[in-house]
């Protein structure tokens, strides 16, 4: 078994990321069962931010760490919330409050124009100054509602529709959230090259 930490204080990400490696061969340790706390995402990407996250938790516990970036795109908005999701709607927002102002700034639009997408970068940093650090990357598609739906998942889960589904990613069974979702698909392609590295 490979003890691995997991350099997030988001508790939904916690969940889900232990959900899907249960009965893999890697354990995932939280962040703040080993002390670490949290760093300031001060980089303009997803993938700046995840290896900040990475990097700092490596430094702190001399473990490897995986961390995961990762927001919603909303068309419409050029892109935003985006690595500002989960301070939409300011510093110590939380997700009621940044779901609120989601459907507030787009409480003109139609449906048609509401298409969105969540994005996940994933990364894994072998010590903290890992210059090969392993990158995967997934992506949602779908579109934001235009009220709340379900009470499953975390964040903007309530309102985000996806393509291929009736359901709210919030409505959906958390197995098949994880079937489906960006974090769901990076997080199979880190194990699989995690596994394929240490065969
Ligand atoms: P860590 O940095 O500690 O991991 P965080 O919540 O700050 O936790 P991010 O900076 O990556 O994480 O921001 C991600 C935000 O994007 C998150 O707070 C949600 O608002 C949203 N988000 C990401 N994945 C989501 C998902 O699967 N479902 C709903 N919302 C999601």
């Amino acid at each position: 078994m490979k003890k691995m930490l997991l350099a997030t204080g988001n508790s939904g990400k916690l969940r889900e990321v232990k959900e899907m490696l249960a009965g893999s061969r890697i354990q995932i340790l939280p962040q703040a069962l080993l002390g670490v706390h949290e760093i300031a995402e001060s980089g303009a990407s997803f993938l700046e931010n995840a290896l900040l996250k990475a990097r700092h938790a490596a430094r702190q516990t001399g473990m490897d760490a995986i961390a995961d970036d990762s927001g919603l795109e909303v068309d419409v908005l050029h892109g935003a919330p985006g690595v500002y999701s989960a301070r939409y709607a300011g510093p110590h927002a939380s997700d009621a409050d940044n779901l609120s102002k989601l459907l507030r700034d787009l409480v003109s639009v139609p449906m048609a124009q509401r298409t969105a997408r969540f994005r996940c970068v994933l990364v894994c940093v072998h010590g903290a100054n890992d210059p090969a650090p392993l990158i995967c990357e997934g992506v949602w598609e779908g579109c934001i509602l235009d009220a709340p739906r379900g009470n499953n998942g975390f964040g903007y889960d309530p309102v985000f529709l996806p393509a291929e589904h009736a359901y709210s990613a919030a409505e959906l069974a958390p197995a098949e959230k994880n079937r489906l979702s960006h974090r769901g698909q990076a997080l199979r392609r880190l194990v699989a090259r995690l596994t394929c590295a240490s065969d």
